[in-house]
């Protein structure tokens, strides 16, 4: 049986990748580093951090750690402004139904986000009530594809890993989710999820019914 969903944020319930990828750019350019939509697909699911390693890698650059610690806080101020632009029906197509159809059928909702500012996010969407549990960024020791944070999500929500489903966009958070041997679907283009359990491009196509079958095939 589903007892419960978990679901990362970021390309899942809303779109602000686009927002990461704007200031990631706007960073990128200032060091002199190119950095494309197609680069950006890495950092999907990626702390900051790492996210930022990744670009400094690409640009062959080593700074010390202070240095990048400042330029990740100033990345994540350009993030920001974007951020707080966002409104009640800014999620991405179907997220909110989803959630009120899970609500009205007694399954528990988790977030399973590696983001700092997934509550802040969710406040912004007014979406912070339909969570019963959130783990993000701040609460875990481990990044995805660790299994960490799902695990973490499923034991507080009180359910097993065989009856919740995780809800990831990123190869990265659909390892995650496998390696912690939860069944998950996939949101976003099935070349490249097409490891997940199923695949769909947003939570507007997957009903009920198939999250069940998913989970007693
Ligand atoms: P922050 P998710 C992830 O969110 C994003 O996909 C990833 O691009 C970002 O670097 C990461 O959060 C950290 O975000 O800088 O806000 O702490 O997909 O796990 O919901
Ligand atoms: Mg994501």
């Amino acid at each position: 049986d589903v007892k419960a969903c978990i679901f990362d944020l970021d390309g899942v319930i809303v779109d602000t990748a686009k927002y990461h990828y704007l200031a990631w750019k706007r960073l990128a350019q200032e060091l002199g580093i190119t950095f494309t939509e197609e680069d950006n697909e890495e950092l999907k699911g990626v702390s900051r951090m790492d996210s930022l390693d990744i670009i400094l890698k690409k640009g062959k650059k080593e700074i010390s750690q202070e240095k990048k610690e400042e330029l990740a806080a100033r990345k994540n101020e350009w993030y920001l402004e974007f951020v707080n632009e966002m409104k009640p029906g800014d999620e991405l197509p179907g997220a909110r139904q989803f959630l009120d159809t899970l609500k009205q059928n007694d399954i528990k909702i988790g977030l399973g986000s590696s983001s700092k500012n997934a509550k802040l996010c969710l406040n912004l969407l007014n979406m912070t009530d339909y969570f019963d549990v959130i783990v993000d960024g701040t609460m875990i020791t481990k990044a995805k594809p660790d299994p960490q944070i799902f695990i973490m999500g499923a034991e507080k929500l009180d359910v097993k890993v065989e009856n919740s489903i995780v809800f990831e966009d990123a190869l990265a958070g659909i390892e995650a989710a496998q390696n912690g041997r939860f069944k998950v679907v996939g949101i976003g283009d099935p070349d490249i999820l097409g490891k997940a359990d199923i695949v769909r491009s947003s939570l507007a196509d997957i009903t009920l019914d198939e999250l069940k079958s998913l989970n007693n095939p």
